[in-house]
C-alpha cells in the first residue's frame, strides 16, 4: 500500500506539474522497510485521529503514513489512522491538550512546547548542545531519553518515540545574516524572531538581541507576509515544505538547536486499547520514528539546495562564524544549566562524547 500511495502522490505530483501547479516535490526518498511480523488477533476496531503540524511533503507526515500502513495491515484494517496536516486541529500546545481531555487520540509536536509537561526536555533547547546528528540519534535512542518519554505518565498524554525535527536555521526577511551582531542589529535594531512556545529558545534570541515572539506554527506563515515578525527558525525542511522561502529572503546554516519530535497518544486512547493492540502501537511508533529520521536526513541538504534554487539567499556559517555565535549564546547555559539540571546535561554531554 505504501509503494502504491507513494506511486499515486508521484503521479499526483506529476499531473498537477502539467497544469502548472507547483506542486512541493520530494528528494529521491528511502522506500519505508517491509511491513513484517504477524496480524494481531481481533481485538476491537478502532480510528486514530492524529493531527500534525507540517504538510503532506514533509518527512513528518510521510513517516507517520507508514506508522498507519503498519497497524492497517498488522491488524487487517482493525486500526486506521486519520492524519490531519499542517496545524488544521491546532498548534503543538493546543494538540497536546486535546490528548489531555480525549478530544484527539494522537499527536506529534517538537519536544520544546512539551517542557511544560517534562521540564527535563529543555536540554534538548540548549544551543549548540549535539553537534552532529550521530550524537543526536544516541541521545534519542538512550535510557535517558527514554526516562523523559515516561515521564510523560499520568500527564493525560502516552509519549511513544523520539524522531527528527532537526538541526534548526534561521530565515529572515530583513538581511543576511552571517554574525550575531546580524541578529542583534547594533545601529538599526534587533531582528523580530518568532519562536516556539519555549523559555530557552526566548532567552538565545534575547542574548543574541533579536526581540524574540512566541508564536503557535500555524500562526507563521502570515505572520512573515504580514511583517509582523522579521523571521524564524526551523529545519531546512520545513521551511521548504511550509513554503516559507515565499516571505523569506535569507537563511543562515545556524544549526543552533537540534529539536526532536514526540509521537503522543492520549492516555484515554490507550486504555481503550487491548494489551496487544498497545504493543503493536508501540512498535509501530518505534519504527515510523526511525523511518522518520532517515527521511529528515535524506531531506535536510536537499531541501536547502530546493530553497536556493526558489530565490532564497541562504549564508552557511564557517566554523569560526558558528563559535561567535557559540560565544555569544553561553550566557544561556549560564542562565539554563542550573534549572535544567547540570547532571542530566552531563548525561546527554557524555553520550555525545561516546558518539564522536
Ligand atoms: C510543528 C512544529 C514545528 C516546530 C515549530 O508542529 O513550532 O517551529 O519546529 O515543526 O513542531
Amino acid at each position: 500500500m505504501t509503494t502504491i500511495w507513494r506511486n499515486t502522490l508521484t503521479l499526483a505530483g506529476a499531473a498537477t506539474l502539467s497544469l502548472g501547479i507547483a506542486y512541493a516535490q520530494s528528494p529521491d526518498l528511502s522506500d519505508p522497510p517491509e511491513i513484517d511480523g504477524d496480524v494481531v488477533g481481533d481485538h476491537g476496531s478502532h480510528t486514530l485521529r492524529m493531527g500534525i503540524g507540517l504538510a503532506e511533503s514533509s518527512p513528518q507526515y510521510l513517516s507517520v503514513q507508514y506508522f498507519a500502513d503498519i497497524l492497517d495491515q498488522r491488524t487487517e484494517g482493525r486500526i486506521s489512522v486519520d492524519i490531519f496536516p499542517n496545524s488544521q486541529l491546532g498548534d503543538d500546545v493546543q494538540m497536546m491538550e486535546m490528548l489531555q481531555t480525549g478530544s484527539l487520540d494522537m499527536t506529534y509536536p517538537s519536544s520544546s512546547p512539551a517542557t511544560t509537561y517534562v521540564e527535563e526536555l529543555a536540554v534538548f533547547d540548549l544551543p549548540f548542545l549535539l553537534p552532529n546528528r550521530d550524537a543526536a540519534v544516541a541521545v534519542m535512542q538512550s535510557d535517558t531519553a527514554q526516562e523523559m518519554l515516561d515521564a510523560f505518565e499520568g500527564s493525560g498524554i502516552k509519549a511513544l518515540a523520539f524522531s527528527e525535527n532537526g538541526y534548526r536555521q534561521l530565515s529572515n526577511s530583513v538581511r543576511p545574516v552571517e554574525t550575531p551582531e546580524d541578529v542583534g542589529g547594533m545601529d538599526v535594531g534587533g531582528l523580530t524572531i518568532r519562536t516556539m512556545e519555549n523559555p530557552v529558545h526566548l532567552s538565545i534570541w534575547e542574548t543574541l538581541g533579536a526581540n524574540p515572539t512566541p508564536m503557535a506554527f500555524g500562526e507563521l506563515f502570515s505572520a512573515m507576509e504580514q511583517g509582523v515578525v522579521d523571521g524564524q527558525e526551523n529545519p531546512w525542511s520545513t521551511i521548504l515544505t511550509s513554503n516559507f522561502h515565499e516571505v523569506q529572503d535569507y537563511g543562515s546554516e545556524t544549526r543552533h538547536v537540534y529539536t526532536p519530535f514526540i509521537l503522543m497518544i492520549s492516555e484515554r486512547t490507550w486504555d481503550r486499547l487491548a494489551p496487544e493492540y498497545q504493543e503493536l502501537v508501540q512498535e509501530a511508533a518505534r519504527q515510523s520514528a526511525q523511518y522518520e529520521i532517515q527521511l529528515a536526513t535524506e531531506y535536510d541538504d536537499w531541501s536547502r539546495e530546493q530553497l536556493e534554487e526558489k530565490g532564497m539567499q541562504i549564508t552557511r556559517l564557517d566554523d569560526e562564524q558558528i563559535a561567535a555565535f557559540q560565544e555569544a549564546v553561553q550566557p544561556v547555559y549560564d542562565e539554563w544549566a542550573p534549572k535544567i539540571g547540570e547532571d542530566l546535561i552531563a548525561e546527554i554531554q557524555g553520550i555525545v562524547e561516546s558518539n564522536q
